[in-house]
């Protein structure tokens, strides 16, 4: 089997785990009598949302796994690590839901953000909520007795309130009707995607193995950090770079970055360099939903090769984030783990 086949295989194997995981928690509404209808609106909550992503995080608690134990993973383990890495891809169907709507957002995943779906609107804020309900009912069911209940439990909810406080200040950074490219800067960039992204995607799905492969030394989650979050803000920075200059039709979503007045990377980096007339016509453009006004944005962001900017970070990162690898103790942890990481994301284009 080639590498690639293999991956596909991986990743069907984690796919054929959904609707298991789908059908027990609708059964779990059944037994509480609900009428039918209560249970076709939740399935239809779940199958829009949970499935269909690229599945980087939930792939990447298996791969882990494999990884820290050398491949010795009984079919038990691998079953339980599929788990694990479905409940991140639930806590994830959580967070773009409430971020779909708080960005106003249209299109995730190349069809309509759920809020905007027939008869959904604001229904979708109870309908996150039970998705992130939803882990923890997973959790109990599969890892009540492990040793390391406790530690899946303390994990998920505090990286969840990570996620929530680095969401809070992107959104208090991005006022509507209040555009003020002062308040932006690199230093506060790296503050809100360090926290709105790079612990739950990155960090999440590692301590998750990490916690099924028997490692207990804080000081080990500490190494996994000191890397995950540099790898998270490298994805974050591709996430704002693909929101202008991405397809839509690649990326599944049509970006908003501009419109929403978000303290981007993009924005950052055009601070750096405009010339004076350059930042008054960013002042006077950035943040209106208008799209003369964000094409003038787009326009400044070619006179200032933002992309190729972007390319040459790209590199950069690419470099810096193999030499901190390279550097890493492997006595409990693998470099392999990180360098797979790497793998998935370097020069995606979605
Ligand atoms: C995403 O930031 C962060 C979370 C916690 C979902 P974003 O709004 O840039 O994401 P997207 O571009 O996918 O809407
Ligand atoms: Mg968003
Ligand atoms: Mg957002
Ligand atoms: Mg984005």
């Amino acid at each position: 089997m080639t590498s690639s086949e293999a991956k596909a295989k991986a990743k069907r194997e984690f796919e054929d785990v959904f609707p298991t995981l789908a059908e027990e928690f609708l059964a779990s509404v059944r037994s509480r009598s609900f009428p039918n209808e209560s249970v076709e609106w939740i399935k239809k909550c779940i199958y829009h949302n949970v499935p269909g992503g690229k599945m980087n995080r939930g792939l990447s608690v298996i791969d882990t796994l494999e990884i820290l134990k050398d491949g010795k993973v009984s079919s038990e383990e691998l079953f339980k690590a599929r788990i694990l890495g479905w409940c991140v891809e639930w806590l994830q169907a959580f967070l773009l839901i409430a971020d779909d709507i708080m960005d106003a957002s249209t299109t995730r995943r190349g069809n309509p953000c759920w809020y905007k779906m027939e008869g959904v609107d604001m229904i979708a804020i109870n309908d996150c909520l039970i998705l992130e309900s939803a882990l923890y009912f997973f959790l109990k069911k599969y890892f009540r007795q492990d040793p390391y209940y406790v530690d899946l439990l303390e994990l998920f909810h505090e990286i969840t309130l990570e996620t929530e406080f680095g969401q809070s200040l992107d959104l208090i950074t991005a006022p509507e009707d209040d555009v003020d490219l002062n308040r932006f800067s690199m230093e506060k960039y790296k503050f809100i995607v360090k926290y709105k992204t790079a612990f739950y995607s990155f960090y999440l799905p590692v301590a998750l193995a990490m916690h099924m492969a028997g490692i207990k030394e804080p000081s080990t989650y500490k190494q996994a950090l000191d890397i995950l979050l540099p790898l998270g803000e490298y994805f974050q920075i591709q996430d704002d770079y693909l929101d202008c200059f991405g397809l839509p039709e690649v990326i599944g979503k049509i970006g908003t970055d501009i419109e929403d007045n978000k303290c981007s990377w993009c924005i950052n980096q055009a601070l750096l360099v405009a010339t004076p007339e350059q930042r008054k016509l960013l002042d006077e453009n950035y943040g209106k939903r208008n799209p003369e006004n964000v094409s003038i944005i787009k326009e400044i962001y070619k006179q200032l090769d933002i992309e190729g900017k972007y390319k040459k970070y790209e590199e950069e990162s690419f470099i810096y984030l193999s030499e901190l690898i390279s550097q890493l103790d492997e006595t409990f942890l693998k470099k392999e783990v990180f360098n797979s990481f790497m793998k998935k994301i370097y020069k995606r284009t979605k």
